[in-house]
């Protein structure tokens, strides 16, 4: 009897831990997926106005693995190219750069948000939609190849968890 209760006692206790440090966004607000040891998370897209080239994607790209690893290059339906940039501040300027890898740590994880890290649809073959979902194959050193959905937020959602009301 005792031995159960501090099991339940123990359990309960595991969980709430879990809620703590579980992402705060709703499931279907973000996409997650894997390869190998490379954990795509909380993965989302943002509508673009009908004008415009060029769309983002964000994420958290987390490395399980003994050794690392890096996102080596992009590519989607949705348009022409896609980029991995870095966002950088240049004279008080807010400049993007294009990089060729992005370094992912054994055991570490790399945020790509607003104003850092972020992936670049270049040449959009149409606006991304609110709503919508676009797809994403993210090609890493090691881990391979993997292909999600991303959600689409509304332009100029901060996190997908910004609505458009
Ligand atoms: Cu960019």
């Amino acid at each position: 009897m005792l031995r159960s209760l501090t099991q339940a006692a123990a359990l309960a206790l595991s969980l709430g831990a879990l809620c703590l440090t579980a992402p705060a966004f709703a499931a279907d607000h973000v996409a997650a997926a894997k390869t190998g040891d490379l954990h795509v998370e909380q993965a989302w897209s943002r509508a673009t106005p009908k004008s415009a080239a060029n769309g983002a994607a964000f994420m958290t790209l987390r490395n399980a693995g003994a050794s690392a690893d890096a996102l080596t290059s992009a590519v989607s339906t949705a348009s022409k190219t896609v980029e991995i940039h870095a966002t950088t501040m240049k004279d008080g300027v807010m400049q993007m750069r294009q990089l060729n890898q992005l370094d992912i740590p054994a055991g570490g994880a790399v945020e790509l948000k607003p104003g850092g890290y972020h992936i670049m649809f270049i040449g959009l073959k149409a606006p991304l939609a609110a709503g919508s979902m676009v797809d994403l194959t993210l090609n890493f050193a090691k881990a391979g190849a993997v292909t999600l959905k991303l959600p689409v937020a509304a332009a100029g959602a901060p996190s997908p968890m910004a609505h458009e009301h």
